[in-house]
């Protein structure tokens, strides 16, 4: 089985990502017994309670048992993808407790085989979470804001040849008007994907603000761009979990970062309950 284990590996430049996401959503079907999933849902840092509130976990697989997908990296990030029932619409969301973030140096087709995978599970749309620094001193750390479009700070993409994607609406008008309806206090925002992993400078800060940037953060925008590939509606909420470099007084730390998470799982919880139920 050598030559399945090369194809696997989104490393290797001889495989075929969407025949590793084949092969993957080929894995999720098997073990949660769903023929179909129909949101996925990415859990950024702060987000991980919040993903519990969608419905009941039919079936928890690990990461490492699913082709093409890595365990987590981070602290605090869950190594685990879950199938969810959505409250009781008989409809099935694929919840993954983590992501492959570009700095980690997997290549940008591990960054967004989650994508991938549930396009070939069936999925129509995918809700992105983050956790990121803020740039309107008004949002507290805590505060969830819907992205309105992105800027692309990492100079990569995971398209490749010519392959031209129009990127207009790329975050679903319709679905943020569903996440304003339940919630009508979320504000909007520009979110500008560094590569990371360090924070920003404080001057990196004031040129995303120049380049009408709202939110920085290490993800999300990479993932959008493979999702509209594919043909996903994307969501996308940020929870500005700090504020950004030269914003406040105070340095980034990774703590405050799981604190202000913890703080507002009950929100963002309820929010995204909602949200994926009306999706
Ligand atoms: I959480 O302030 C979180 N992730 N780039 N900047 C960037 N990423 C982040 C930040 C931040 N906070």
């Amino acid at each position: 089985m050598t030559d399945t284990a090369a194809v696997h590996d989104l490393t290797d430049p001889a495989a075929d990502p969407f025949a590793v996401a084949e092969a993957a959503a080929e894995v999720i079907r098997e073990r949660t017994g769903a023929a179909r999933h129909d949101v996925a849902l990415v859990l950024g840092s702060g987000w991980g309670q919040a993903g519990d509130l969608v419905g009941e976990t039919l079936a928890t697989i690990d990461n490492t048992d699913v082709p093409g997908f890595a365990k987590a990296a981070v602290e605090g990030h869950s190594g685990t993808m879950r199938s969810v029932a959505i409250g009781d619409t008989g409809r099935r969301a694929l919840v993954y407790g983590t992501r492959t973030h570009f700095y980690e140096g997997r290549g940008v087709r591990s960054v967004v085989h989650g994508i991938r995978t549930a396009a070939a599970a069936g999925c129509s749309a995918v809700v992105l979470t983050n956790g990121c620094g803020g740039l309107d001193p008004e949002w507290m750390p805590g505060t969830p804001v819907l992205i309105s479009d992105h800027i692309n700070l990492t100079s990569a993409t995971p398209l490749e040849g010519a392959t031209f994607v129009d990127l207009t609406d790329l975050y679903s008008p319709r679905l943020r008007a569903v996440a304003q309806e339940v919630d009508p206090t979320l504000d909007e925002g520009v979110y500008v994907q560094f590569r990371g992993p360090q924070y920003e400078t404080p001057a990196e800060v004031r040129m995303a603000r120049t380049l009408g940037g709202d939110l920085v953060g290490m993800s999300t925008a990479l993932e959008a761009v493979a999702a509209r590939h594919v043909g996903l509606e994307v969501l996308g909420i940020s929870l500005v979990t700090n504020a950004a470099a030269g914003i406040s007084p105070n340095p980034l730390s990774h703590e405050e970062v799981l604190e202000a998470g913890a703080a507002a799982a009950d929100r963002c919880g309820r929010l995204l309950a909602t949200v994926v139920a009306r999706i």
